[in-house]
């Protein structure tokens, strides 16, 4: 059985806590991939003080020096795509075509931040002094701590881990303790592209040993987190009274707004899959459809003939569309919010229960799910639920689904299904959310362009795009006097 291992200053680790948990493989309980070692609070301590140590000739590396290890990283991953596709399949549950989506993502990231490293530029500014002018410097943090979920156990951490080394960080990784085996394949790319020791230290642990140190060790400068809201405002806290820069991509309820003039067989089967896809563990999922009620009636018998021809199946089985939940957890949070909607009085149209079915016994199968009559009170209209649920709730106006679909706590992304120009102008001016998409799922997005929410999903700059580098990086400001000269006047 493998064991995984954490990475610090340059080595694996036996970890002395003598904590495993095992890695099992959703899909089919029985299949134990592997076991991780847990790190003590004094590994993760020593993991900070290597990233510390190393920071230094880091930050020296010339910024394209530092670019070329991570385009060498990109062509490892585009190298190894169907390995880490396969692996992340495996240990994640996502389907095979879902798990190479997100391998690819996570290399255009690399490849991106690569070329940023050429940009890392600041700017000049002329002064109203004569013989005077000021400049700016980009400059990293130190160490950056790097925490990440399990959904989307590649593409968050390089999207994280990226631009934190591109910028002259030196980084403390801990990713979700359920997916090791990515995190740790990860790394060794790392290593084999060249990052040099102490520079990337990985450190596998719970969140209340390894994470609290890293939120409280005086040396960590920076942390990006995405995860979810109860624990990422909980961390939010934590760092505030240590005034460091903080980074979070937490939940949504993501709405997607039907109009009455919309291509409705488009309409559902891009709401289909953004509320079925990735098995609705995504912090971008289409978890509500805002319907117009003239439409209402056939946008739910369409969605759901749609919801229940998706097969259910092992992720890497090819024929399969949709995976399982991560694990028992996040199987019966699923379970439990499908009993609450039926409490609270919604109708239920299909699914609502653990999938049965040949070859998927012994994994955490939930059936696609849709709720109808679904009011803004509803816990499942307002709650983020990760999994494969679907909450439809009717609408008499267009004023109406506005207010609905920005009845939420939460702004991450959404969508609107419209060819009227006006009414889509005017969703795009209306809807709180960091993100839109027309005509489209609410889930995805491209290595290059930024991604992020507002209101309480998101904290800190945008991850990726032309956004990428700003949070790993502080502006120095320079102010050169070369007049050789006292100054005389009055000074300010
Ligand atoms: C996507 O929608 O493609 O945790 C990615 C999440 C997000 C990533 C979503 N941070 O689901």
């Amino acid at each position: 059985m493998t064991t995984y291992r954490s990475f610090i200053n340059g080595k694996w680790i036996e970890s002395s806590s003598g904590k495993t948990i095992p890695n099992i493989n959703p899909a089919d309980t029985n299949d134990i991939i592997g076991e991780a070692q847990l790190c003590t609070r004094e590994e993760a301590k020593s993991a900070i003080e290597a990233a510390y140590g190393a920071f230094k000739g880091w930050k020296r590396t010339p910024a394209p020096a530092r670019g070329r290890i991570l385009t060498r990283m990109a062509r490892l991953m585009e190298d190894h795509k169907e390995e880490l596709a396969q692996l992340l399949s495996h240990e994640e549950g996502k389907t095979i075509g879902e798990a190479r989506g997100e391998v690819q993502r996570g290399t255009n990231v690399v490849e991106f931040c690569a070329g940023e490293t050429r940009r890392l530029n600041g700017e000049t500014i002329q002064s109203e002094l004569p013989a005077n002018f000021a400049y700016t410097i980009k400059e990293p943090h130190g160490v950056v701590g790097i925490i990440t979920p399990w959904n989307f156990p590649i593409a968050i951490p390089v999207w994280k881990l990226a631009p934190a080394l591109a910028a002259g960080n030196t980084v403390v990784f801990k990713p979700a303790s359920n997916t090791p085996a990515t995190a740790v394949r990860l790394v060794e790319l790392f290593i084999e592209a060249g990052i040099p020791d102490g520079v990337l230290n990985l450190v596998i642990g719970s969140g209340s040993t390894v994470g609290d140190e890293i939120v409280s060790h005086p040396a960590v400068r920076a942390i990006s987190f995405t995860g979810s809201t109860e624990i990422g405002l909980k961390m939010y806290a934590d760092v505030a009274k240590r005034g460091i820069p903080f980074q979070a991509e937490m939940g949504g309820k993501n709405p997607v707004v039907v109009l009455e003039d919309c291509d409705l067989d488009l309409a559902v089967e891009h709401t289909a899959q953004g509320a079925f896809g990735s098995t609705g563990q995504r912090c971008t999922a289409s978890s509500r459809a805002v319907v117009m009620e003239p439409i209402a009636e056939q946008f739910v018998e369409k969605i759901v003939a749609r919801a229940k021809a998706f097969k259910l199946g092992p992720g890497l089985d090819p024929s399969s569309e949709i995976g399982p939940s991560v694990d028992e957890g996040q199987f019966n949070t699923v379970l439990k919010y499908m009993d609450i909607g039926k409490e609270d009085g919604a109708t239920l149209l299909c699914g609502g229960k653990k999938a049965e079915g040949d070859g998927i016994e012994n994994g955490y199968f939930v059936e696609p799910t849709v709720f109808d009559h679904v009011t803004p009170d509803m816990r499942i209209a307002r709650e983020e639920i990760f999994g494969p649920v679907l909450s439809v709730l009717r609408v008499k106006s267009f004023e109406e689904a506005m207010q609905v679909a920005n009845d939420t706590e939460y702004g991450l992304s959404s969508s609107i299904f419209s060819n009227d120009y006006n009414s889509i102008t005017r969703f795009i001016d209306e809807i709180e959310s960091g993100m839109t998409h027309v005509n489209s799922p609410t889930t995805g997005g491209e290595a290059h362009i930024p991604f992020g929410g507002i209101k309480a999903t998101g904290v800190g700059p945008r991850e990726q795009g032309s956004t990428a580098l700003d949070f790993y990086t502080e502006l120095k400001v320079v102010y050169v006097d070369y007049t050789g000269r006292k100054r005389e006047g009055n000074l300010y």
